[in-house]
């Protein structure tokens, strides 16, 4: 039997054999997408916080990893890097098939510290009420080291292959991989993939990785965005990001504020000042899901 492993490509690998590896295995990893500097920018808007939070508590947090959240707001360098372009077009044809527009579901940094153990093994999916296996990507993450990932500092577990598998199947030991990827690089997996945080048996190398969820524009957000950036703060990023991280309706008409595009808001718009305007009265596919998003 040949050992599980994560395929790596180039930073130079187009989106199209990116997503073809993901359709696959369920994961891969691009190699030093991210310079040292970039990954030196985004620790140093978040160390203020970082050295702040408080250790797990509990077998799926750990008890010696560091989790902050909210970094939409936190950090310039990460409002630039959630949207990086390749991964969005990863991301369009991963999960763009089953829905209008993707959105943010989730960002975090986690800290895994000297002595941690392996976390939980477990599907990112678990959140939703789908079974498995199913041809549909509704979740993705990008998992990026912000440090090196080794095998002794807590490199995530990965079964590459495992989204293929039925809700009752549980992964044996041996089909495990470590993602061990150089300072820069992203691990990519879809939500059904088997994987949890690995043990760190250093004494004293913390593993930090930029944790980016995404999610079909459908479905409700694990991390509630517009708390993160309420329009006050949202209101100063720039439009793509406004619009990834949920201040947009999912067509036909989810997520309306006062029936309009919730981008308005951000725009100045106030209550009952406008008409009550058919937002998609315009157009001839107004109401309706894009013809081509795929149903299962
Ligand atoms: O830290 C890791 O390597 C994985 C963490 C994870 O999968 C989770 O917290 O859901
Ligand atoms: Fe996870």
């Amino acid at each position: 039997m040949s050992k599980p492993r994560i395929e790596h490509v180039k930073a130079t690998a187009s989106a199209q054999e990116i997503s073809l590896i993901l359709e696959r295995d369920g994961c891969v990893v691009i190699d030093r997408l991210l310079s040292e500097a970039f990954c030196d920018r985004i620790l140093d808007d978040l160390h203020p916080w970082m050295n702040k939070v408080p250790e797990g508590d509990g077998e799926w947090l750990g008890f010696k990893t560091r989790r902050t959240h909210g970094l939409v707001a936190k950090s310039p360098a990460v409002r630039e890097n959630l949207c990086h372009p390749l991964i969005l077009d990863i991301l369009d044809r991963v999960i763009g098939p089953w829905c209008d527009s993707f959105q943010l579901s989730s960002s975090s940094i986690t800290s895994i510290g000297p002595g941690e153990s392996n976390q939980e093994v477990h599907r990112d999916a678990l959140m939703f009420p789908f079974s498995h296996p199913t041809e549909r990507v509704a979740y993705c993450t990008t998992f990026w080291a912000l440090s090196e990932f080794t095998e002794d500092n807590g490199a995530t577990r990965v079964v590459p292959g495992s989204h293929r598998w039925d809700d009752d199947r549980v992964a044996q030991e041996h089909e495990f991989t470590r993602a061990v990827m150089d300072r820069g690089s992203v691990l990519i997996f879809t939500y059904a993939v088997h994987h949890g945080g690995g043990a760190n048996v250093t004494t004293d190398e913390w593993r930090h990785a930029l944790f980016a969820s995404y999610v079909v524009g459908w479905l409700r957000q694990e991390e509630n965005q517009y708390l993160v950036s309420p329009p006050e703060v949202a209101r100063h990023y720039p439009e793509q990001l406004q619009r990834l991280i949920g201040y947009q309706v999912h067509r036909p008409f989810l997520g309306w504020y006062d029936l309009q595009e919730p981008l308005k808001l951000l725009e100045g718009y106030e209550e009952t000042t406008a008409p009550n305007v058919d937002l998609y009265a315009e157009g001839e596919d107004h109401g309706v899901l894009s013809k081509n998003v795929r149903r299962l």
